[in-house]
């Protein structure tokens, strides 16, 4: 099994606090910095963009893991700052062109994975397994924070993995992204996930700090 990992979900976190929060993660050693991009037309909701992906940039090492919820990626990757260690997540669902994009994403470095909303079939998956380094399990329908996860979800991080594991690709990660609690992320690592996306279920609660929450999340998902 991969090494469990951590990508916190900068949309739930405190705009006003950016700093002290990064900080944090730094010092909590946190694996990956989730970007939701959304551009109001392939799901419902405007979040982050190329400008915010700049300056997370600039004021932290913490590789980038974009979360791409746009159409037609393909056109727009230039617009965006990936490079070597970073993850951009390509929704299978919103390109007529998804090797092209993920091999773009490949020749820049970055490792390139493909998203699946939550009713979209693992066969999606068949024709670019050796064009991807993971699979980003939507939990929810993407747009956005604070909602249940979608009980099939556990059966599907399963199947990915099973997938994977038949077609030599082992090595592939799983990330999962939503409602993201303590519970939920154990019942995901036992199916087979390895990063997990930590939102408001999980990390940005006022119950906890963020400190409690990484090694909350840490523990539950050893
Ligand atoms: C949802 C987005 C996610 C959310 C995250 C929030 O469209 O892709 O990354 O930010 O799921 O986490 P939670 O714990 O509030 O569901
Ligand atoms: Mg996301």
């Amino acid at each position: 099994m991969q090494t469990a990992k951590l990508s916190p979900s900068m949309m739930c976190a405190d705009p006003f606090a950016l700093r002290e929060t990064l900080e944090e993660f730094g010092r909590g050693g946190v694996e990956y910095l989730h970007v939701d991009v959304m551009d109001g037309v392939f799901v419902p909701n405007f979040t982050l963009g190329t400008d915010y992906c700049r300056h997370l940039k600039s004021h932290s090492p913490i590789p980038l893991d974009l979360h791409l919820m746009i159409d037609a990626p393909e056109r727009k990757l230039d617009w965006f700052p990936f490079g070597a260690g970073d993850i951009v997540s390509i929704h299978v669902e919103s390109t007529r062109h998804l090797q092209k994009a993920l091999a773009a994403v490949r020749e820049r470095g970055a490792l390139p994975f493909a998203a699946l909303n939550p009713a979209t079939p693992l066969c999606f998956l068949e024709p670019v397994l050796e064009d991807l380094a993971g699979v980003l399990v939507m939990t929810v329908n993407p747009g956005f924070a604070g909602q249940k996860m979608i009980p099939a979800s556990l059966g599907k991080i399963a199947a990915v993995r099973q997938m994977l594991d038949d077609s030599g690709r082992k090595d592939a990660e799983i990330e999962v992204d939503g409602n993201v609690s303590l519970e939920n992320a154990r019942k995901m690592r036992q199916a087979g996930a390895n990063i997990f996306v930590a939102g408001t279920a999980g990390l940005f609660r006022k119950d906890r700090t963020l400190a409690g929450g990484i090694e909350a999340l840490r523990e539950a998902t050893k």
